[in-house]
């Protein structure tokens, strides 16, 4: 062998080297001693956890190399999942379970006297996302890896992801989560892959000499986007695809004026605009809050990652695109990236020569758009006038194609102007705004919903008009959640108790966890599900205890609410059941109560002063029902601080009652409520989202359905009056007059008024009032249930074997052959 051969073959050390304790061992002295630099553990895991790492990515490296040349060489379709979130969460536990390297990793860490618990607490969560649909692109990235598909996540690089939450006399406070200031062992910077991103500037139009008109962008105040990239293994199949994010960096280019004036500071400075653009992660999970600094995230993204995927086009098969639509697909989560639409148009045009009809063609054939939301104020729209500046090229875009659609739609239905000004990509008014959600359906050759109920409402309602034009467009995707991380990782009692009894297939197989049916009546296996359920119960009261200093009893019933704070959502009316069994500890009136430990937890967006006022309330009562000595036998509330994905991980396995009671057609999916019933949680819950699709899945008898439901709203809003309903119902009104009578906040006299008013307003969308009875008698039959231990269990044991098709793999395995095509 030559020399040049040997050295390829040393940088090709790709398979990865054999797992073997030895060497697994010296990578981590080695990784720990010279790469940090360290050589004493100390008292912070920190240095450990790095090597720990370090050592671990490496065992990646080869495997991931592999599947990356393994989807680039082969002639199938890729996927690029764009999303402005990514709600990872920990990382270090889930590449052990994947590489099965747990026993190895406990055996090396002997040598430093550590447990690898504390090791795995210094990792920080990876918090770049706000809920819901940030923690879907997490699951979905384990399990298109671990079901062997070619799917890139692309995100960006939030210096501060989702803030930290700490509550202060009852009261939210915000502090910035300056996750990757030990730096994130994880991610690999690869600057060669850099792109440049446009803003600002001008349009000029040129003829060339066939007499075909060209435009320019230019005099564009340009910033870069640097990639990052983070391994995402598969379960246990040698897989490892790429989760990629980008951050925003000056160019060198400086502002010469102020340069050559001798301002070289003032001009270097002059970076810190560029390098803002990934600084930090909105906080606000339901509503846009029109920052033009969100729109240039979102140009961002979306242009760094459309450019990275046409620059590998160009590399390998040069400036013909006919078959650029049948190898690569381009998810939208929800219409955050959708302005990838106009960009991809303007790649393909300005960039690559393309004619419209051709750029347009491969455009609507490799957009995809999944929507989660029907609450109007979640749509988004930008003005006119603020795309005119910023993006001057992609507006021009836009009403093109906007001309072209509304042809479409004037064919369809003729002469018809209010159906084109309701379809109209731009919406017309005062302040003219650009339609996200119309830009990303008449873009994409699928738009789904995220549970049956949600996809059919967005059908029949929100995007009607379009599903008659385009009914082929349409479809439901239900969400899903990972097994890995929702049951294996965060519950190994239960685990352990599964595999014993149906053997270890569920965890790459989910649909094989019904084989636990059979079983749900069997006392002994009761027992020990019991057993299991009351460590998981002690465990989540140790994290209860340290984070509030509340204790909470594993002999009472964990009733649990955790979620982002939202009046949808009604965290509120669980307080006001809350209040009303205060209420009945006081009067004695306790024959059959079930003594419970009531959890609720989650973060409000920072400028929402009502969900603020709510988690003020559920503090304030949880101060005064926790300091009576002689409520604490029956009742103990917390108001849990800095819910996330970690805490949830403890969370979710110790609960025995998951609160799903959002306000029927108001929450999309859901994805909490798959947990918890997972885990063996049986759920109250409203019909709405994915409860309903849990609820056929278990059976009507094993969940404690209530509330109006979507085919009453109608009848209910056309004379809906709360102060009747209020004045009828002794119960609800003593709850009302308890807090109205300053009961919770004797030292703040009117802070509550707005929550008052809001549930006795007629025009009340929550329907709080409304659903109170119906709510407070499910309540009781929880109560009567919890009672008999054994018909309890059962049904715990039939929710966790009726969870199969709550598997993110089924999702993504519908996305796959529905959608990608893969
Ligand atoms: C974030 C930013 C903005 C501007 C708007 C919404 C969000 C956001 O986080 N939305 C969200 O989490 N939606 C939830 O998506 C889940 C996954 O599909 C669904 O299960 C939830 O029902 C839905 O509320």
């Amino acid at each position: 062998m030559n020399d040049k051969a040997s050295f390829c073959e040393v940088i090709r050390r790709d398979d990865g080297p054999a797992i073997n304790e030895e060497t697994f061992k010296d990578d981590l002295t080695r990784h720990f001693y010279y790469t940090l630099g360290r050589d004493k553990v100390g008292t912070s895991r920190s240095y450990l956890y790095q090597a720990l790492v370090l050592s671990i990515r490496d065992q990646l490296i080869g495997r991931w190399r592999a599947s990356r040349d393994d989807h680039r060489s082969q002639s199938h379709r890729q996927v690029a999942y764009m999303s402005l979130e990514f709600l990872m969460g920990r990382s270090l536990n889930n590449a052990m379970l994947n590489l099965d390297l747990e026993d190895r990793v406990r055996e090396a860490l002997e040598q430093y006297c550590c447990e690898l618990e504390e090791v795995e607490a210094a990792e920080h969560d990876a918090g770049l996302g706000n809920g819901g649909l940030g923690r879907l692109a997490a699951c979905f990235m384990d399990s298109c890896a671990s079901l062997g598909l070619p799917v890139t996540g692309y995100g960006i690089r939030y210096e501060y992801g989702m803030f930290n939450q700490s509550i202060d006399n009852g009261h939210q406070i915000e502090q910035p989560d300056n996750w990757l200031r030990e730096d994130y062992p994880w991610e690999i910077k690869a600057p060669d892959d850099c792109r440049r991103i446009k803003f600002f500037g001008r349009v000029e139009v040129y003829e060339d000499k066939n007499g075909r008109q060209h435009h320019q962008w230019v005099d564009t105040r340009d910033v870069l986007a640097v990639p990052y990239d983070i391994p995402v293994p598969g379960f246990r199949n040698n897989i490892v695809n790429t989760l990629r994010l980008w951050k925003s960096e000056a160019t060198d280019e400086f502002n010469l004026s102020e340069f050559n004036a001798g301002s070289y500071s003032e001009a270097v400075a002059q970076k810190n605009l560029a390098e803002q653009i990934t600084m930090v992660l909105y906080p606000n999970d339901s509503s846009e809050n029109g920052k033009e600094l969100r729109l240039r995230q979102q140009y961002f993204l979306s242009s760094a990652t459309l450019q990275d995927i046409l620059v590998q086009w160009v590399e390998r098969y040069g400036e013909d695109f006919t078959y650029f639509s049948e190898l690569h697909v381009f998810q939208l989560n929800d219409t955050h990236p959708s302005i990838a639409v106009a960009e991809l148009m303007r790649l393909l045009m300005d960039e690559y020569g393309m004619s419209w009809q051709p750029a347009w063609n491969i455009t609507t054939a490799t957009m995809a758009y999944t929507n989660h939301t029907l609450l109007p104020e979640a749509l988004e729209k930008w003005p006119v006038w603020l795309f005119a500046k910023l993006l001057p090229r992609l507006l021009e875009i836009i009403y093109e194609i906007n001309a072209r659609f509304l042809q479409q739609v004037a064919m369809k239905w003729p002469g018809d102007v209010d159906k084109q000004a309701a379809m109209s990509i731009i919406e017309e008014g005062d302040v003219p705004q650009v339609r996200m959600a119309h830009l990303a359906i008449v873009g994409s050759f699928s738009v789904n919903g995220v549970a049956e109920l949600h996809t059919r409402l967005l059908r029949e309602g929100l995007f009607n008009h379009f599903d008659q034009l385009w009914p082929e467009k349409f479809n439901n995707k239900t969400n899903g959640v990972t097994p890995r991380r929702w049951l294996h990782h965060c519950n190994p009692i239960l685990t352990q108790l599964i595999s014993e009894k149906i053997g270890t297939e569920w965890v790459s197989d989910f649909s094989k966890i019904n084989q636990l049916a059979p079983f749900h009546a069997d006392e002994k296996f009761q027992q020990q599900w019991q057993a299991a359920k009351f460590k998981n119960k002690q465990r989540l009261a140790l994290l209860v205890k340290e984070a509030t200093g509340v204790e909470f009893d594993p002999a009472m019933l964990f009733d649990v609410q955790v979620k982002r704070i939202h009046e949808y959502k009604r965290q509120l009316l669980n307080i006001l059941h809350v209040i009303h069994r205060y209420e009945r500890i006081r009067l004695g009136d306790t024959d059959n109560m079930v003594p419970r430990c009531v959890l609720i937890g989650g973060k409000a967006a920072p400028g929402y002063f009502m969900a603020k006022t709510i988690i003020k309330l559920i503090s304030n009562v949880a101060a005064t029902i926790n300091a009576d000595a002689a409520v604490k036998p029956y009742l103990r509330v917390v108001f849990f601080p800095n819910y996330n994905v970690t805490a949830m991980e403890k969370i979710c396995p110790g609960t025995d009652l998951s609160e799903q009671i959002s306000t029927a057609g108001k929450e999309a999916s859901g994805t909490g409520n798959m947990k918890f019933m997972m885990n063996g949680g049986l759920t109250i819950g409203t019909l709405d989202g994915a409860n309903v699709e849990m609820l056929e899945a278990v059976g009507q008898e094993n969940f404690f359905l209530f509330g109006a439901r979507i085919e009453q709203l109608d009848d209910i809003f056309s004379d809906y009056s709360p102060n009747q309903t209020i004045a009828s119902d002794p119960e609800l009104k003593e709850v009302l007059r308890l807090i109205e009578s300053g009961h919770f906040n004797l030292f703040e006299p009117g802070i509550f008024q707005p929550i008052i008013d809001a549930i006795r307003s007629p025009t009340d969308p929550w329907l709080t009032a409304y659903d109170f009875a119906s709510y407070i008698e499910a309540q009781q039959r929880v109560d009567q249930v919890y009672l008999d231990q054994s018909q309890w269990t059962s049904m715990s044991i039939l929710n966790t074997a009726a969870s199969g098709p709550f598997s993110s793999d089924r999702t993504i395995r519908e996305y796959s052959e529905n959608i990608w095509n893969l």
